[in-house]
């Protein structure tokens, strides 16, 4: 398509607007981002875009489309349902998600990561194993940056590794990854989907297009429809696929590839994710044993089951990465000691019911925190001790410090998204580690 003088909109002036607005502008649009928030809040985007030719709209004003729009690109995050997007449907302007411009200018292949959890930590892995490798990649999408952003450089790659979301993959029309990874399903995101059903149908998206020449790499325990392109299983709970873990080690086929003791990553989801992107090198045809040892020096990224520090005997864990009730779940299955839980956050709607079984077996005592501290207190509270913090972090801590008992790990993994109390998920951990590393060691001899 060619976007030469042609008007567009971008909605939305985060991350991916701002990094389509400038590509867009580079194709030789004429650009105007639109965006709800403020004029003064955005006052430093609007400089910025204006150095590249860009004009912003804020607040108000951003709801119209101008005289002669002749298309508009949709930012992720913001929902189609709203009237900023609405403004643009009735006039019967064609809308294009940023994921769907950028994969129309992509010059390679490219690899599709998505699942509920573990995208992150996989893109990183597969850009990792590909780079040593010797495969040109760079890791884009919903990992930061975004698609449009990188997607200049691809004429200089071999693949673009691309981390996707639900969003993303709402808005898709051409979009055919060479290798579609699927990590695990489960709940989330119920602000933005009415049902499960439509959360999953948008996710799904990502294997669309695929054919028989393509590659899917998927978790044995998702039940997917049939899919055209040669598929590639893996579970670190069941046998079957075509990855499997037996005492410690990931084996391919049945034969051994990699013992978890010789990486830096810890419980059965990051087992999944090492196996996801060894299923990414086995479909890409690299050498499995050369792929397998570029992962072994990789650490996990902050706020993801991070140990944060050990007092009196107890190790606290900040995994304040844990968005979804699956995380938790996820977390305390990794956790062989005593867990105190500290969790809630803003509701989202989901439903703790089904952790309930778990976390009385696994834990000495929940504290409960935020938004939706009294619905989880009213759920846990006849099965373990259960401390409501109100919206205090700060408490949440202390309660949780007097509840431990050494060789105890008091795990902060909130099950839900941190928008009732913090600007996010890793503002909500870069505090909870502060509060950690402040606290006063009650018993000095366990204090390690
Ligand atoms: N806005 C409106 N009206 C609305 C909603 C938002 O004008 O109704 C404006 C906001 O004022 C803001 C802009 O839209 O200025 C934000 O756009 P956005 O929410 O699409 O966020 P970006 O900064 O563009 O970041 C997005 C992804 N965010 C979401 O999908 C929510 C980032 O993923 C991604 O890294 C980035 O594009 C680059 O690809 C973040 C994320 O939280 C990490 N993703 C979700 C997740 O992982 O669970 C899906």
């Amino acid at each position: 398509m060619t976007y030469t003088g042609k008007s567009i909109a971008v909605l939305g002036a985060g991350e991916s607007g701002q990094s389509a607005a400038r590509l867009l502008r580079r194709l030789g649009a004429e650009v105007t981002v639109h965006d709800g928030a403020s004029a003064d809040q955005l006052d430093a985007v609007c400089s910025a875009l204006a150095v590249d030719g860009i004009r912003l709209l804020a607040g108000p004003e951003a709801g119209s489309p101008g005289e002669t729009c002749d298309m508009a690109v949709l930012s992720p995050g913001i929902d189609p349902a709203v009237e900023l997007v609405q403004g643009f449907v009735r006039r019967g302007i064609p809308l294009l998600g940023e994921l769907e411009l950028a994969v129309r200018e992509c010059c390679c292949p490219v690899v599709a990561i998505t699942g509920t959890n573990g995208k992150t930590t996989t893109t990183q892995l597969v850009e990792r194993m590909f780079t040593e490798c010797g495969v040109r990649t760079v890791a884009a999408g919903n990992i930061g940056p975004a698609f449009s952003g990188r997607v200049g450089e691809s004429g200089k790659l071999d693949v673009m590794t691309l981390e996707v979301s639900s969003f993303q993959l709402e808005a898709v029309e051409t979009f055919r990854p060479r290798i579609a990874v699927w990590l695990g399903f489960a709940a989330d995101h119920l602000d933005r989907y009415a049902t499960m059903e439509e959360y999953f149908a948008a996710k799904l998206r990502v294997f669309e297009r695929q054919t028989e020449e393509d590659w899917a790499v998927v978790n044995l325990r998702t039940a997917l429809p049939a899919l055209k392109a040669r598929t590639l299983r893996f579970s670190a709970y069941e046998a079957g696929g075509d990855f499997e873990l037996r005492d410690g080690c990931i084996h391919f086929r049945g034969e051994p590839l990699l013992r978890m003791a010789d990486t830096q990553l810890r419980g059965l989801h990051n087992v999944e994710n090492l196996m996801a992107a060894l299923g990414v090198a086995a479909a890409w045809g690299l050498d499995l044993g050369a792929a397998a040892r570029s992962l072994c020096d990789y650490r996990a990224l902050p706020h993801r089951c991070e140990p944060v520090r050990t007092v009196d005997g107890v190790e606290w864990v900040n995994d304040s990465k844990g968005t979804n009730p699956d995380s938790v779940e996820k977390a305390l299955l990794s956790e062989t000691r005593r867990v105190v839980l500290i969790a809630g956050g803003k509701d989202k709607g989901f439903e703790y019911d089904a952790l309930t079984d778990l976390v009385a077996e696994r834990c000495r005592a929940a504290v409960v925190l935020g938004e939706m501290a009294g619905r989880i207190e009213a759920l846990w509270g006849a099965r373990l001790p259960c401390h409501n913090a109100g919206r205090s972090l700060e408490r949440a801590v202390t309660l949780a410090q007097s509840s431990a008992l050494p060789g105890d790990v008091v795990l902060f993994s909130p099950g839900t998204s941190s928008f009732d109390m913090f600007k996010n998920y890793a503002d909500r951990g870069n505090q909870f580690r502060a509060l950690v590393q402040a606290l006063p060691t009650l018993h000095p001899l366990h204090t390690s």
